[in-house]
């Protein structure tokens, strides 16, 4: 029987949730006008007022917030209230330029804990869960995130943080951990790991995994599930709106509902901004309408997918946006086709790989040159030239008709690309633009 953290809410009618979310964005609006002078000279420009906003489809009259507005904005700019009432900073991994800073209220922590709570519920948890969080704690939103979530459910919770794996793997088994939240490519070397130290399904006691902060495939997901004998659910998030749990995966696994009582999400054409109708693939845009010390209006996320409102047999009315295929921003474009890693991905987990790979991107002579270096594993290992060449030439064949563009493929022994206990770092481009 699917179990819910709140019910009320979360099972709610299109018409109560449209009423919630009509009533939070009118005042949300009216926050950020009053406090947040860099949104409303934005407001200004744009010729809009809060009395403009009167329901949801108003929206489309505010002014986005990019990236670059946020950099713009550091480290102060967008705070909603004064900096005394808030208790918590957290701060994205970004490599270029300014890191985004964002501040949560008790209140804010509050409202994130309920949303990281939500998920681990749907993922089948109940007070009686051990939960090791492997996600890093600190900046990272992905330790404390899902941290609050589980006390709040009232979970046994490991704070072990991201790292160590023979101490992760000696706790999961010590101290019984039933629910393992972590990036999935740590997920999946964490599985590797206890498959190579012997253990069997049967010996991990974790029947269900919470894996996100990146993309990942369905393939990926069917190894990890196959390997420790668990049930993996995705979680969405990112630091602008909080953390994990934006969105989370219910029993059903197709899709994961958005917390639309706090979140309302829009889907518009990336080179446009237009904003696409229900179903279509562009690019996230999300308003958070109650969190207080960080309110972001029209956040344009970059990454890439669709929403459906369709009705979910879990129970629940929140729309749910599909796995996002990677963001608008990690998207490669390779002799002018786009190419995201999540492709190259699926091809190699349906040849019988694993997602241990690096993509190497390269301009000489004014030609983009495309390397993909792919990990054998054990049992496919061999150093019989032939069968090296043919192994290569059978992906080359699955990637080309995948993304319809040649790569060369290099196999390389197990084990020889760098593990990662975050997020995966699988692309080198070293074009200079
Ligand atoms: O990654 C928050 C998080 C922590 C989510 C733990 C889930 C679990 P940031 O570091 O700010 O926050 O990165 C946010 O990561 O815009 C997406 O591009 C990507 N991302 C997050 N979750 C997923 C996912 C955290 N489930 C950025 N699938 C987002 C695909 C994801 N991409």
């Amino acid at each position: 029987m699917e179990r819910y953290f709140q019910p009320e809410i979360e099972c709610a009618s299109r018409e109560e949730l449209t009423e919630i979310q009509t009533k939070k964005l009118i005042e949300q609006v009216k926050h950020v006008w009053e406090n947040v002078p860099y949104y409303r000279k934005k407001m200004e420009e744009k010729g809009v007022t809060p009395d403009d906003i009167k329901s949801l489809d108003d929206l489309a009259k505010l002014p986005f917030l990019s990236k670059a507005d946020l950099r713009e904005s550091y480290p102060y700019g967008l705070l909603g209230v004064p900096l005394k009432d808030c208790v918590r900073i957290h701060s994205t991994s970004g490599t270029t330029g300014k890191r985004v800073v964002a501040y949560y209220t008790q209140g804010d922590l509050d409202l994130w804990n309920d949303c990281c709570a939500r998920a681990i519920v749907a993922a089948g948890g109940t007070e009686d869960d051990v939960c090791q969080i492997a996600y890093g704690y600190g900046l990272f939103t992905g330790g404390l995130g899902l941290h609050g979530g589980s006390e709040k459910l009232g979970c046994l919770t490991i704070p072990a943080s991201s790292g160590n794996t023979d101490r992760q793997i000696m706790f999961i088994k010590d101290l019984g951990a039933t629910i393992l939240c972590c990036t999935p490519s740590y997920a999946a070397y964490l599985a590797e790991t206890m498959k190579e130290m012997g253990m069997s399904p049967e010996d991990i006691p974790v029947k269900a995994g919470i894996f996100g902060a990146e993309a990942w495939s369905e393939e990926m997901r069917r190894d990890i599930e196959t390997t420790m004998g668990i049930k993996a659910y995705d979680i969405f998030g990112l630091t602008e709106l909080s953390g994990p749990g934006v969105a989370f995966e219910c029993s059903k696994q197709k899709g994961m509902h958005i917390n639309e009582d706090h979140f309302i999400a829009e889907i518009i054409d990336p080179d446009t901004g237009e904003v696409l109708p229900d179903g279509s693939e562009g690019e996230l845009v999300f308003t958070s309408v109650d969190k207080k010390a960080f309110p972001l209006l029209r956040y344009r996320t970059r990454d890439i997918c669709s929403l459906s409102k369709e009705k979910c047999s879990c129970g629940r009315t929140f729309v749910r946006m599909a796995k996002p295929k990677g963001r608008s921003d990690d998207m490669l474009i390779i002799r002018g086709v786009n190419v995201f890693p999540s492709q190259i991905e699926t091809v190699l987990l349906n040849h019988g790989y694993q997602a241990n790979y690096q993509i190497i991107v390269d301009r000489v002579n004014n030609t983009d040159t495309f390397d993909v270096h792919v990990e054998m594993t054990p049992e496919m290992f061999t150093d019989k030239v032939s069968d090296i060449t043919r192994m290569q030439n059978e992906l080359v064949a699955g990637l080309k008709s995948m993304l319809g563009i040649k790569a060369k493929v290099t196999l390389v022994a197990p084990k020889s690309i760098t593990r990662s206990e975050g997020k995966a770092v699988r692309v080198i481009d070293k074009r200079k633009f």
